[in-house]
């Protein structure tokens, strides 16, 4: 069985939330970034972790991309034009969102802010406002890539639960549908409540 390592207030909701729309059965150990049980793994500190069976897999996306190619769910097949199109979106939301997101939430997770944050916090939501501006119109819907759930709306869903709780602005009314139609599946309520009375 896979074993998930990694805090539901991180990453790893990403990997959890993918594996219930699955049905398929993993084992979850949450734990913080840097604690023992991730160094094992990861030297890093970072989660989420996965193992399959002996093999350790790191990195939310490497983890989403495999779990889909292996079960081939939840993505485009490798090698045509279509996944290299779900491909570009994936590195999009990575590059324009989640990196954002990242540089403003690493003290919640106890890590150094970056140096004069708070002067560059105006201008990296501005920033967030504008490329979910220009990914909202990529949103052939009801997912990003029509009609089929794939890995990069995990990420992009992940990205605006976390956003919301940054109290990053977001005033596109497109954008806040696809995310509470997504918010709205039981796979995602049933990661979420994962986290539900647990320090992460
Ligand atoms: N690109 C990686 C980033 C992993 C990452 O930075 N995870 C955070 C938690 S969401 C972490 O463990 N950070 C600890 C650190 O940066 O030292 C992924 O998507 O998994």
């Amino acid at each position: 069985m896979y074993k998930v390592i990694g805090s539901v207030k991180s990453r790893t909701f990403r990997v959890l939330w993918m594996l219930e729309e699955m049905g398929i059965p993993y084992e979850h150990m949450s734990t913080s970034p840097h604690s023992e049980e991730v160094k094992d793994y990861n030297p890093s500190g970072k989660v989420p972790v996965l193992l399959d069976g002996e093999t350790v897999i790191t990195d939310s996306n490497a983890i989403m991309t495999y779990l889909a190619d292996k079960h081939g769910m939840m993505t485009e097949k490798p090698g045509t034009i279509a996944r290299a199109h779900q491909d570009a979106l994936l590195h999009q939301i990575i590059d324009e969102v989640d990196a954002l997101l990242w540089a403003s939430s690493r003290s919640s997770l106890g890590l150094n802010k970056l140096e004069n944050f708070s002067l560059i916090r105006q201008a990296f939501e501005l920033e967030y406002e504008q490329n979910i501006e220009r990914l909202a119109k990529k949103i052939k819907g009801p997912f990003l890539m029509g009609k089929q759930l794939t890995i990069p709306d995990f990420v992009l869903g992940h990205c605006g639960g976390w956003a919301y709780v940054a109290k990053f602005p977001c005033h596109n009314e497109g954008f806040k549908i696809y995310l509470k139609n997504l918010r709205s599946r039981s796979s995602y309520q049933e990661a979420a409540a994962l986290g539900q009375n647990k320090t992460s």
